[in-house]
């Protein structure tokens, strides 16, 4: 008896180490089956108690017994160690240096037609103009009758566009929100109305299909065009921060008269940047203004033609490219 019970503590030990000395669950499911498998040794010693006396079957069965619990409790805990041991070793393959500096976010920039619109939002309302909005698509009252351009009148083919099957069309011009608003405002008025506007035209290196204007419009008792030049070349000035050579051409559109047509020298050439005038009578009353209370000036000064010259581009189409090689010089 004493000889098992040496040996029951002397297995206990070497299974103690031998499990330790595992180094993954390979290695301890062999260290398992030497104890506790169908041949292992606590295994075969419980098996020979029945050849034993009475009296030393059951203390030595019980002390086996208890031996065998132990060690599976222990190998359960020696695999649950070597479980988790390897799953950091797993982490520690996907290791990253946290010291290495991030990868920049690029930041976007704003378009150069939007810088340009905001430039010059920001100097007529210095110069206490409102900010308005029409709509793109638009009605032929709004787009050409109101304007003293009805269906027949040669006009129509200066701005010819794109009629849409829900009986609008693309507007040409930013004039139409210019009726929509004395429609519902009383003068005194000031309002820049800027958007997009659309052409059915040949492309070329000044001319779109669709392209932005800037829409002014100033009415009043006794607003003249000598109102007109100095606004617009006070604009001009803060445009460019700088004075700018401009001259007034005398033109022709049906809703303005006088009209003139305003050019700014670019390099040695002039180049057209905005239609003005003093709004026609007919206008006025289209928009529902006696003409003889109330009078002013309108322009359309074209935004892609002044981000033009702002930014020394010789072609209107580079702006619409979505070429980044252009567009990250903004
Ligand atoms: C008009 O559109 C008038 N509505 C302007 C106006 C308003 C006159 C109020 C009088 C009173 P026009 O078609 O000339 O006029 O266009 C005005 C400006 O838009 C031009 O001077 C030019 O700068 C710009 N523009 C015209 N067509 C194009 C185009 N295809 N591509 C780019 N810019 C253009």
């Amino acid at each position: 008896m004493a000889k098992t019970k040496i040996s029951l503590k002397l297995l206990k030990n070497k299974a103690q180490k031998e499990m330790l000395q595992a180094k993954d669950l390979k290695d301890l499911d062999i260290v398992f089956k030497k104890y506790l498998g169908d041949e292992g040794e606590v295994t075969l010693v419980l098996r020979s108690l029945k050849k034993l006396p009475k009296t030393k079957k059951a203390k030595i069965g019980k002390e086996a017994n208890e031996l065998k619990n132990f060690l599976k409790i222990k190998f359960a805990e020696a695999a649950a160690a070597l479980k988790e041991k390897a799953q950091k070793e797993a982490e520690l393959k996907e290791w990253f240096d946290i010291t290495v500096p991030g990868e920049k976010v690029a930041f976007g920039h704003l378009h150069p037609l939007t810088l340009v619109q905001r430039k010059c939002e920001e100097i007529f309302q210095f110069m206490g103009f409102s900010i308005i909005e029409g709509p793109e698509m638009e009605e032929e009252w709004y787009n050409f009758d109101a304007l003293n351009i009805p269906k027949n009148h040669p006009a129509r083919d200066l701005w010819d566009t794109f009629y849409l099957k829900n009986g609008l069309l693309l507007r040409t011009h930013t004039s139409p929100v210019q009726i929509r608003y004395m429609e519902k405002n009383q003068p005194p008025l000031r309002i820049i109305a800027p958007g997009r506007v659309f052409r059915h035209e040949a492309t070329d290196s000044s001319h779109e299909v669709n392209f932005y204007q800037v829409e002014g419009l100033m009415i009043g008792r006794d607003i003249s065009v000598a109102n007109f030049k100095a606004i617009i070349q006070e604009f001009f000035r803060r445009f460019f921060s700088k004075d700018v050579e401009i001259r007034l051409r005398p033109s022709y559109f049906p809703f303005v008269e006088p009209g003139f047509e305003i050019d700014i020298k670019w390099g040695d050439q002039w180049m057209e940047i905005m239609g003005a005038g003093m709004v026609h009578p007919n206008v006025l009353k289209n928009a529902g203004l006696n003409p003889s209370d109330w009078q002013g000036f309108a322009f359309g000064m074209g935004l892609d033609r002044l981000a033009m010259i702002k930014y020394k581009v010789d072609d209107v189409r580079l702006f619409y490219s979505g070429d980044l090689r252009f567009l990250n010089q903004f």
